[in-house]
């Protein structure tokens, strides 16, 4: 593997004091609350509905008197409702489509893309981002901030960009192999299907100089990252992000690969219990929730991501200090309720990607016949799977039963099918097929 260095981008900032960032982010925090009160009618009508001026909001410590925000709100006051800037002074729209159809938008400052600038900057860094470095960015331009946020960050560490989108993988690799193209940033399942297909090409990716890939806007595994790792011979990181604080940059992985180093001199993360909404220490799985602070053109606060997971504070060996957040394990809301069981698409993922003989491609299909939840988990077998016997593939199709079950704690029946059935997806894979009228 070609050796991607660490590199910190912002060291004042990324290996701040934590005592003396907290005092910074106060008082960041102080600056927003007033300014979303001062311009932004829903924030205001909340905090009096709660009982709160701008004046009970002194520290870090109390975020929690604030209300939250969420993803209707959004589409409520959609377009500008919840923007804090006049009209004039935004410079550009991002937005995503979400599952109900009415799009959400956030609206950026020129101050606010610079410092969406540099959190993705310091991803790159992290990754070994350099000026000497070619950049693919096979994430979508456009609407969706995945494209543009990744072309911000590398051009400012001076790569040499290469923005080709998503789409066309076979001209994606061309242009890898002939720019001789060190970096890469492109969702997960992406990556993988880009690996596969270089396979499948009979290309050796010893005539590749890829060194490191940015991949995220969809949960992965470690045992994804292994096998991408492991097909382009790249350090694969992690970057998080959504478009209602900034889009990626959120926070992103270090060469440490021992989770995201949150850029909390622009969010201020919290983890809360998703019933209860009441904020949960350090280390407990619950939902994430940000604030941004310094935002200006559409500040959030408490923004609740349905995002599940847990954040660590303690220093990581990169020498960042900032918190870092575990991988993300899935949604509360993609979360599937299966015959009452809570299931997310991420664990039946970890069993494919320990079982051999199948590709970690798959479909869950979800039915209700009568009142009875039925679970069907569509998987690709492998090319030399399939010349196996009937009886090795009845084994392997009982194994991966037996192994769900006892992952997920429901069954389900496991249908095996041809090699490269299953569709593939250039942006955000979708994993989950639900027939059920509830
Ligand atoms: O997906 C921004 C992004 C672009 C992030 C490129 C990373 C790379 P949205 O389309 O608004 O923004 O979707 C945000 O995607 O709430 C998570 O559920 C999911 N997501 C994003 N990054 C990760 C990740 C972009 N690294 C939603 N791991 C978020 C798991 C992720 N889920």
């Amino acid at each position: 593997m070609k050796q991607a260095i660490n590199r910190i981008w912002n060291p004042e900032m990324e290996c701040m004091d934590i005592d003396v960032r907290r005092e910074m982010q106060s008082q960041k925090l102080r600056e927003t609350v007033k300014r979303v009160y001062d311009n932004v009618e829903m924030y205001r009508s909340r905090m009096i509905d709660a009982g709160i001026t701008p004046d009970d909001i002194k520290t870090v410590d109390d975020l929690s008197k604030l209300p939250f925000t969420d993803k209707p709100d959004l589409r409520d006051q959609f377009p500008y409702g919840l923007f804090a800037s006049p009209r004039k002074d935004i410079v550009r729209i991002q937005g995503s489509s979400g599952t109900t159809g009415m799009p959400i938008v956030s609206g950026y400052t020129q101050q606010d893309i610079d410092d969406w600038t540099e959190m993705v900057t310091r991803s790159v860094a992290a990754a070994g981002g350099s000026d000497e470095d070619i950049v693919q960015v096979t994430y979508g331009y456009g609407l969706f901030t995945g494209g543009l946020g990744l072309h911000q960050g590398a051009s400012n560490v001076g790569a040499m960009v290469v923005p080709m989108s998503s789409g066309n993988t076979v001209r994606q690799i061309n242009m890898m192999k002939g720019l001789g193209v060190t970096m890469i940033g492109c969702t997960p399942s992406y990556a993988l299907h880009i690996g596969e297909t270089i396979r499948e090409m009979g290309l050796d990716i010893k005539d590749f100089k890829l060194k490191a890939g940015i991949f995220g806007a969809e949960p992965w595994s470690d045992n994804i990252r292994n096998r991408i790792e492991d097909l382009l011979q790249i350090d694969a990181l992690d970057i998080y992000g959504l478009t209602e604080i900034c889009g990626p940059g959120v926070s992103f992985e270090c060469l440490e690969k021992v989770g995201m180093h949150v850029n909390e001199d622009f969010v201020i993360p919290e983890i809360i219990d998703p019933d209860t909404l009441q904020p949960l220490p350090y280390g407990e799985l619950g939902e994430l929730v940000f604030s941004t602070i310094g935002k200006q053109g559409m500040p959030m606060l408490r923004y609740r991501t349905h995002d599940l997971c847990r954040l660590h504070p303690e220093k990581c060996a990169c020498g960042r200090t900032t918190v870092r957040m575990e991988r993300i394990i899935g949604r509360t809301d993609d979360m599937l309720i299966i015959r009452g069981v809570n299931v997310f698409p991420s664990q039946v993922e970890t069993v494919l990607t320990n079982i051999r003989g199948v590709s970690p491609h798959f479909l869950m299909v979800v039915d209700r016949e009568g009142s009875t939840d039925r679970l069907e988990i569509q998987v690709e077998v492998t090319e030399e799977m399939m010349g196996d016997t009937i009886s090795a593939m009845q084994v392997l199709q009982k194994e991966i039963g037996e192994k769900v079950k006892s992952t997920l704690g429901v069954a389900a029946r496991i249908k095996l099918v041809d090699p490269k059935t299953i569709p593939r997806f250039e942006g955000k894979a979708r994993r989950v097929t639900d027939n059920r009228i509830l």
